[in-house]
C-alpha cells in the first residue's frame, strides 16, 4: 500500500471527481463555519442517485425482532421495540447528506424519531456515544451531535419503508456529519464518558467527521 490514507468507508473511492465543485465553491474556508450560500462542502460533488456503501453484507433485520437499546455509563439499559418506536412522536427531516467518498446528495427526505425524544428517557452525563448496528458495524460521535434536533432513528425514506441496503428497517441519520456516522441497521447506543473509536475511526477516520471542516481523517 502506498496510500497515505486508510481504506475508504463503504467501498472504493470513485476515481472521478477527487475535487468536485465544492473545491472551487469554497476556497480556503477549511476550519471555519459553513459560508452563507454554499451548499456543497469542500471536496464533494453532487450525486443524483443514492449509492449504497456497506462494509459487509446486508443483515436481514425484521421489524418483528428489531429493538434499539441505549446503555448509559452506569450500565443501565433502556430498549424500544419497533411498535414502541413507531408510537413515539415522528419527525420528517429533509437534509443534505455528505459521504466521505466525496458524493453529496441534496434534500433527502426521511421520517423517524429524534434522538432528543429517545435520550430524554435516559439518565446520563456522558459526552460520547458508540452506535452499534446489526452486523457489527460501530461508529462513535459526541452526544452533543445527537441532540438539539440534529439526529434521528429513521425508518422511512422518500415516503417508503427504508430499503434494507440503505439500513432498513431503521438507521441512524446524523446529516450534519459525514454519512459514515449514520449507522445503518442501528441496534444500540452506548454512552461513554471518554471517546473511543468505532469501525472506521479505528482505521483512521475522524472521531467527529464534520464535512464543513473536512474532517475526513484523524488529525484533520
Ligand atoms: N451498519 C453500517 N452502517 C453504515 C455503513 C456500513 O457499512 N454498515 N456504511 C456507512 C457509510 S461509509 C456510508 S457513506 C453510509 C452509506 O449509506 P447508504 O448505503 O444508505 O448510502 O452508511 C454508513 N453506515
Ligand atoms: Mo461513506
Amino acid at each position: 500500500m502506498t496510500s497515505a490514507h486508510p481504506p475508504v468507508p463503504g467501498g472504493p473511492d470513485p476515481a472521478g471527481p477527487e475535487h468536485g465543485a465544492g473545491a472551487t465553491l469554497t476556497p480556503g474556508f477549511r476550519g471555519r463555519a459553513r459560508p452563507e450560500g454554499v451548499t456543497l462542502p469542500a471536496g464533494q460533488y453532487a450525486e443524483d442517485g443514492f449509492p449504497v456503501l456497506s462494509a459487509g453484507p446486508t443483515p436481514n433485520v425484521s421489524p418483528a425482532t428489531w429493538s434499539f437499546t441505549v446503555t448509559n455509563e452506569a450500565g443501565a439499559t433502556r430498549s424500544w421495540t419497533w411498535a414502541q418506536l413507531m408510537a413515539l412522536p415522528q419527525d420528517e427531516p429533509t437534509a443534505d447528506i455528505h459521504c466521505v467518498t466525496r458524493w453529496s446528495k441534496f434534500g433527502t427526505r426521511w421520517r423517524g424519531v429524534s434522538l432528543d425524544v429517545l435520550l430524554a428517557e435516559v439518565e446520563s452525563t456522558a459526552d460520547f456515544a458508540m452506535v452499534g448496528s446489526y452486523g457489527g458495524y460501530t461508529t462513535n460521535l459526541p452526544v452533543a451531535d445527537l441532540l438539539g434536533g440534529k439526529a434521528w432513528i429513521v425508518h422511512t425514506f422518500d415516503g417508503a419503508p427504508l430499503h434494507a441496503e440503505h439500513g432498513g428497517p431503521a438507521r441512524l441519520l446524523v446529516p450534519h456529519l459525514y454519512f459514515w456516522k449514520s449507522a445503518k441497521w442501528v441496534r444500540s447506543l452506548t454512552l461513554m464518558p471518554v471517546d473511543r473509536p468505532g469501525f472506521w475511526e479505528k482505521l483512521g477516520y475522524h472521531d467527529l467527521g464534520d464535512p464543513w471542516r473536512e474532517q475526513r481523517y484523524q488529525g484533520d
